[in-house]
């Protein structure tokens, strides 16, 4: 053997050895994400009506997170803050933004991260973020999958309908087109699914994978098309109907609302989405909640299935599983409906962690940290061992799940730059264990009862009047962005004491013996909105329906 092979052969080996250690052990990663699912909408998190036996043993097995916020209270800006791991104020994307993102901020979303890192990726189920030039007409997304199985936008309670990705689904409900869909994707001896955009003809088995499933449930979009047909599951015609369901804590009918939470000038009820008038009535909020609780308990059985699956795969014990939601939802409580708000109901969200290779010790617990919907992202790629690009602001939190750090953070921020027609207020919030703070700015957006009076008047479609954004929202946009940090001054501001007051209903603004711990909020307030912003120009790219026009793109609304 030549002097210089013998030197190199052993390194060679060496290297290998590594690359081969390093494919084995890497563990595959299952995202979970559900829609518009308050906290307390699982067994393990106290709900005493809805049975979620599968969420609550895959909770028991990991960590809860019982502190966990996103970072903006709607789908679009919500989804786009977890797959990149960033504030809505630096990612600059919600559905009145007039932007999708850019190729270049999706190169550094968690998906892309994980396909750079040799992992085999899969989406399955609903997206509502627009990416790439042209949004959910790119074909970025599809394109960025080993394996895509998977509507833009809503999908409704059954999806064939609107999505003809799913039109050979065996079934026809949302919740078991999404299961099946899973349980093609983990088959490492199933061909090619019918249906499903992939690249291989199977996953490959010597390839770790990474794969997201996110629902469109219990959204609002789809328990409203619930319809109780007879090929439907038992679980979603019969099951919790024949029991009594109690209001929500709080509860405020439309008509007895005497105060408003929030001044009218600020939060224009009267202009509130349409798909959120059940909350009016004791009766709309009882069937939507029952309808919620079929879909949670549908969910729940996909999780069973899911790890049951693993189990005869025989890889469960490499595999870490994530469950969380994109945000809650208002069901009345306050006299409030839907969401896009800095309160608890819409920012407090379950979050699980389930970790196999934990110690049994680290497992089963509930850990009350500060985490954010952002540190999704940065944790899942730490525990692939994958590098965290420098654009994510979320925090690596495997050594909270671990046990072996206590914290990532002291305050959480959320905010709200959805303020459209609807009439929902601009605010930001801070918030530490105990104490939380809320500003709000002037509310100048132009009535929706407006719109559809003159859409209706000159017989204009309606949902282009509500839902077309245009160029020039694009600075409307940015300017909720800028104007904050360059000193627009809240017209309105809220302080709670989360521990004495977790349902936030005493403003202790005004009360004086506070006024040391506002002042200290304020000036965090400041600190937090900062870093959140970040330096950087958006990395976005122009998205209206005159961009979709000039494209003559199919126009795609909401
Ligand atoms: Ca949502």
């Amino acid at each position: 053997m030549k002097k210089s092979l013998r030197f190199i052969l052993p390194l060679i080996l060496y290297s290998l050895s590594i690359f081969s250690i390093q494919a084995q052990d890497r563990p595959n990663i299952i995202f979970i994400l559900t829609d518009d699912q308050p906290y307390g909408y699982m067994g393990v998190t106290g709900n005493t009506i809805v049975k979620t036996p599968n969420l609550d043993k895959l909770t028991n097995d990991g960590v809860l997170f019982t502190n966990a916020h996103i970072t903006s209270a709607i789908c679009t800006p919500s989804r786009v803050s977890i797959l990149l791991g960033q504030y809505e104020r630096k990612h600059g994307v919600n559905f009145n933004s007039g932007t999708s993102v850019s190729n270049e901020a999706w190169k550094e979303s968690y998906p892309m991260q994980f396909k750079n890192a040799g992992y085999y990726t899969g989406w399955i189920g609903k997206n509502h973020a627009p990416v790439g030039k042209g949004g959910y007409q790119s074909g970025l997304m599809e394109k960025s999958f080993d394996f895509w199985y998977a509507g833009h936008g809503h999908l409704t309670f059954y999806p064939k309908k609107h999505h003809p990705i799913f039109k050979n689904a065996e079934f026809d409900t949302q919740v078991e087109i999404i299961d099946e869909g899973v349980t093609k994707f983990l088959d490492v001896n199933e061909q090619k699914f019918e249906g499903a955009v992939q690249f291989l003809e199977k996953r490959p088995r010597d390839k770790p994978f990474m794969l997201s499933i996110n629902f469109n449930l219990p959204h609002s979009a789809s328990t409203r098309t619930m319809e109780q047909k007879e090929t439907d599951d038992e679980i979603y015609k019969s099951l919790y109907r024949d029991l009594d369901i109690p209001l929500p804590a709080n509860y405020i009918a439309k008509a007895d609302i005497k105060t408003p939470k929030l001044p009218s000038s600020i939060h224009r009820v009267e202009d509130r989405q349409v798909g959120y008038s059940f909350s009016d009535t004791p009766e709309g909020t009882k069937e939507r909640y029952i309808r919620q609780m079929q879909a949670m308990t549908g969910i729940d059985r996909l999780v069973g299935n899911l790890r049951k699956n693993l189990k005869a795969l025989k890889i469960e014990k490499n595999t870490i599983i994530v469950f969380t939601s994109d945000h809650g939802l208002y069901m009345g409580q306050q006299g409030l409906g839907g969401k896009a708000l800095c309160y608890e109901i819409t920012t407090h969200v379950p979050l699980v962690v389930y970790n196999p290779k934990l110690k049994k010790k680290s497992r089963g617990v509930k850990n009350d940290a500060l985490v954010q919907s952002i540190d999704i992202a940065p944790t899942m790629l730490s525990f692939a061992g994958a590098s965290i690009p420098k654009a994510m602001q979320g925090k690596d939190i495997s050594k909270i799940v671990s046990g072996e750090k206590a914290s990532v953070r002291n305050y959480v921020y959320t905010e709200n730059l959805w303020s459209t027609q609807f009439g929902n207020p601009r605010c930001e919030s801070v918030q530490n264990k105990e104490w939380k703070y809320i500003r709000y700015y002037k509310n100048n957006t132009f009535s929706a009862n407006k719109k559809i009076q003159v859409a209706k008047d000159l017989g204009i479609k309606e949902k282009h009047m509500l839902y077309a954004v245009h160029d020039s929202d694009i600075a409307i946009y940015r300017d909720y962005i800028e104007s904050s940090l360059q000193g627009e001054k809240p017209v309105y501001e809220e302080l709670y004491n989360l521990k004495n007051d977790p349902s936030e209903l005493h403003n202790l603004v005004s009360k004086e013996q506070h006024n040391s711990i506002l002042e200290e909020l304020r000036k965090e307030w400041k600190k937090q909105i900062t870093n959140a912003r970040g330096t950087d120009a958006p990395k976005v790219y122009r998205y209206t329906i005159d961009s979709q026009l000039e494209s003559s793109d199919k126009v795609q609304l909401e």
